[in-house]
């Protein structure tokens, strides 16, 4: 005869194996075993019952009360380990996928292009030296050979600062003036930096870089120079270069010439390319410096760091150089 006991126990333990999480079967635990549960008011009733019959059914409910109680801590344990499988799969790290790609970063290429060239000159003997972006007219101007009515002083090539005492130097020319004050020849020593001039389009920047050699000792001369600038450039484009030296005007030397190239040998022009400008230093310059320009002689370069970055480069518009899009930056690395 199936009783209201079994019929309470076969739909608990169907309950308990039901039970989906740990608080469903905790909730389950209280309805069941709790204080106000249907086994603890099955116990409750036994008072009503004749002593004889008490005992029995007494044993009766304390044994489903314990099957109950097992049912539940077997379920628990089930429950316990199914979450700690889920856990353990959601936490694992699965070692063998490919890591994200993080790409490392990268010089600018305008100083990648510095630094170049000065490694280059430094492997030939050169030394680096560095002096003030804001110069005076002397350094910048006159002690370089640049007459007061000379087209480059205008307002509108320089930036003045400070009513028009001071300015920010349009070549880094007086840091080689400002070298040679302080020692005496041999002295061969290159300027990076920043330079300035009121200019700004396709091909010219209010602000842009240079790189000048400066090489004065005794008897130093033009075939040197042409032998140091074919050293450099074939190092600085990697292949082997024809030179044209065509000859030029510059204040601070003479004679002067600018430098090109064939665009052929780098496969991004077709006729002779401008490159850089050069010439042997003009005695007035060493004098002005304080250098006998009768026992020395000297050479000097000029070149700008964008342009040079350019045409290694085939980049055709210098102001890319300076919007910093990640798409045209991200192929120089
Ligand atoms: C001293 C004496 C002489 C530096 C020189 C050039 C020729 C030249 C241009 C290259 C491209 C300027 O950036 S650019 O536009 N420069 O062509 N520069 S000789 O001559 C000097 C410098 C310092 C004491």
């Amino acid at each position: 005869m199936t009783t209201e006991l079994d019929r309470l126990r076969d739909q608990a333990l169907a309950d308990i194996d039901d039970a989906s999480s740990l608080a469903a079967l905790d909730e389950k635990r209280v309805a069941l075993l709790g204080k106000k549960g249907v086994i603890t008011a099955q116990l409750k009733q036994l008072g009503a019952l004749a002593p004889d019959q008490r005992k029995a059914e007494g044993a009766r409910i304390n044994a489903v009360k314990t099957e109950i109680a097992e049912a539940i801590a077997q379920r628990k344990q089930t429950l316990e380990a199914l979450a700690l499988e889920r856990r353990l799969e959601e936490e694992s790290v699965d070692v063998t996928l490919p890591g994200r790609g993080r790409r490392p970063g990268a010089a600018h290429p305008i100083t990648q292009t510095r630094e170049r060239i000065e490694r280059l000159f430094v492997h030939n003997g050169f030394e680096v030296v560095h002096g003030p972006e804001i110069e005076d007219d002397y350094h910048n101007f006159e002690a370089l050979n640049v007459p007061p009515d000379h087209p480059a002083r205008a307002m509108q090539d320089t930036f003045y600062v400070d009513g028009a005492r001071l300015l920010l130097r349009t070549h880094t020319s007086p840091v080689q003036i400002r070298t040679m004050e302080s020692r005496q020849p041999p002295i061969r020593v290159i300027a990076p930096g920043r330079v300035y001039r009121c200019d700004s389009d396709r091909t010219h920047s209010p602000m842009f870089h240079q790189v000048e050699a400066l090489y004065v000792a005794e008897r130093v001369s033009f075939a040197e120079l042409r032998a140091e600038l074919q050293s450099f450039l074939e190092a600085f484009f990697d292949t082997e270069l024809k030179l044209r030296f065509r000859p030029s005007y510059f204040p601070f030397t003479e004679p002067s010439a600018e430098v090109d190239i064939d665009g052929r040998s780098l496969g991004t022009g077709s006729g002779w390319m401008e490159v850089l400008g050069c010439g042997m230093v003009h005695p007035r310059v060493l004098e002005a410096a304080g250098i006998d320009g009768e026992r020395y002689t000297g050479y000097a370069i000029g070149m700008g760091v964008e342009r040079l970055a350019m045409l290694r480069h085939g980049v055709t518009d210098l102001r890319q150089f300076y919007e910093n899009d990640l798409r045209f930056l991200s192929q120089f690395v």
